[in-house]
This record gives structure tokens, C-alpha cells and sequence, in this order.
């Protein structure tokens, strides 16, 4: 059975990792989608650092949680047959074991140059405009794909989404795209579709079935229930 996972903030909240709906979407008193924009960077890159900075400095104080570790579980019992995308740019699955999830918006973890393009591994701040190590120019940007761009390996997502036989949503509101169309895609080429979240998200009816609750208690239920 081919499976696809789409994760979001939700599978990060019980490792104190805010969501964005906590901040009721804000930061800083401004509105999220105002800082993760390329056009915030252009105006205010100072500010868009600051933001960047401080989340990928919190890393270091959350840990991965029981519904990161079960996927990673799950994971090393389906191989190929597991397809795990993410729209967070935390390092929590990694460091929960799991080796191949794909991070559609990015990571806090590695830098872009916008003169040569290469992306770098990075875990400092980039507020001081460090060199790039690649071209050495003070180009660099955080790796996260901002509103208005598009986000990474959108093939590769629809071919897995094409090739799925069940498709599980865990911890997000669905109320970002092209993340929150996937259900639709799944489920138009004849995938079963599962929701597991905290409370109905704004995409609940476009489920074959819903189970709410802190996705800590539900994900490892439902891969023991997969496992057996
Ligand atoms: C694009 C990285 C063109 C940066 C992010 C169609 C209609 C309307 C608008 C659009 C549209 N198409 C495009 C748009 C515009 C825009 C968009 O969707 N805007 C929204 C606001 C309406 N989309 C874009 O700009 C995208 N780009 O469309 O390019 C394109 C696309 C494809 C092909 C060709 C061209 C780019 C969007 C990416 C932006 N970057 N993140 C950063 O992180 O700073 S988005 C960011 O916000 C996250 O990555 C995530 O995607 C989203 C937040 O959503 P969630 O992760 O779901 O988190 P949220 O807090 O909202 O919800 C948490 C949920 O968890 C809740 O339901 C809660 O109940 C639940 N929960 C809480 N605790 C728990 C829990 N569940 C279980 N257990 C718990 N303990």
C-alpha cells in the first residue's frame, strides 16, 4: 500500500514549537504572511532575519515528540512505500530518525544565495550577512519558501500524490496551497483520505475520515494499528 503523510505545525506543537494559529498568525505584531514574503525581505531584511534568527535558535530548546518517532517507525517498516511531506521548516523528523521527508516550504537549517542559488547547510543567524560558502558574496537568505513562491519538488509531490493509495493529513489547518490541495488530488486519483488533527481543519469534509485529537496520541495509534 503506497502512503502519503502531508505534515504541518500541528505534529510540532507538542515539542513547544508555536503553530501559526497559536500567534493567531502573528509575529512580532505582524501578520506572518506580511514577514514571509519576498517582498518583506527586500524592504526590511533586518526584520525577516530577526524572525528566521530567533525560530531557528529555538531549535535547540524543543525535541522531536511521540508522533515524530512513529512516523519515523513507519518509515523503516514501508521504505518506498511511505512518501513523507512537510510544510514545517523545523529539523524534528530528521531528528526523530526518519531519513527521507521532504520539506515543501523549506528548512530553518540551510541558507540560499540569491547571486549564485547554491543552498548551504546553515545554523547560525544570517541577520550579520555572513559570506556564502560557496560564491563568498553576503547574499545569503533563509531556505524557506516565502508566500508567493513556489514551493520545492511540486513534481515529485504530485507524482507521489498520483501514485497513492491512502493519504493522511497530520496537524494542519489547510489553510495554505498549494499544501492544502493535496487532499483533493489524492483523493480524485481514488486514495482513501484521513485526517488527524487537534480539531476539524478548514479542509475536514474533503476527508473519508476525520479522528481529532493531540496527534502525540493519535499518529502512534494509528501506525501501531498500520504495524500491527
Ligand atoms: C504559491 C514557510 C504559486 C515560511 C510557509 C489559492 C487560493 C488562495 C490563496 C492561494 C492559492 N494559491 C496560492 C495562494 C497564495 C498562498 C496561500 O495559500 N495563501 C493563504 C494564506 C490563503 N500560497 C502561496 O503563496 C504558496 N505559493 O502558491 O506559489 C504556485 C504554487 C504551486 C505551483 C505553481 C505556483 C506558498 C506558500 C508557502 C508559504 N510559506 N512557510 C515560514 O514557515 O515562515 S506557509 C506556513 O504557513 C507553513 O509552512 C504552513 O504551510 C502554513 C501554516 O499552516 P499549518 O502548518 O497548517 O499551521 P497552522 O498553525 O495554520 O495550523 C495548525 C493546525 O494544527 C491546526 O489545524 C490545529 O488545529 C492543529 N494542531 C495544533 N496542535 C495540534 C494540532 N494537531 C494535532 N496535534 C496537536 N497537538
Amino acid at each position: 500500500m503506497k502512503i502519503v503523510v502531508l505534515t504541518g505545525a500541528g505534529i510540532s506543537a507538542e515539542s513547544g514549537v508555536p503553530t501559526f494559529r497559536d500567534a493567531d498568525g502573528l509575529w512580532e505584531g505582524h501578520r506572518v504572511e506580511d514577514v514571509a514574503t519576498p517582498e518583506a525581505y527586500d524592504a526590511q531584511p533586518l526584520a525577516v532575519h530577526r524572525f528566521y534568527d530567533a525560530r531557528r535558535a529555538a531549535l535547540g530548546d524543543v525535541h522531536p515528540n511521540p508522533a515524530h518517532v512513529a512516523l519515523a517507525r513507519l518509515e523503516d517498516a514501508l521504505g518506498d512505500d511511505l512518501f513523507v511531506v512537510t510544510q514545517n521548516i523545523d529539523d524534528l523528523h530528521e531528528r526523530a530518525g526518519s531519513k527521507r521527508v521532504l520539506h515543501m516550504h523549506g528548512e530553518l537549517l540551510s541558507a540560499v544565495c540569491r547571486s549564485c542559488r547554491q543552498r548551504s547547510e546553515w545554523t547560525e543567524d544570517l541577520g550579520d550577512f555572513p559570506p556564502c560558502p560557496r560564491c563568498g558574496l553576503t547574499d545569503l537568505r533563509p531556505d524557506v519558501v516565502w508566500f508567493g513562491e513556489i514551493p520545492y519538488e511540486m513534481d515529485r509531490i504530485h507524482d507521489a500524490l498520483d501514485a497513492a493509495d491512502l493519504f493522511v493529513s497530520i496537524g494542519t489547518s489547510g489553510a495554505v496551497y498549494p499544501a492544502a490541495g493535496f487532499v483533493m488530488h489524492a483523493a480524485a486519483t481514488g486514495a482513501r483520505t484521513l485526517e488527524l488533527n487537534l480539531q476539524p481543519s478548514e479542509g475536514t469534509s474533503f476527508f473519508d475520515e476525520s479522528r481529532h485529537g493531540p496527534a502525540g496520541v493519535l499518529v502512534p495509534a494509528w501506525v501501531g494499528g498500520l504495524l500491527g
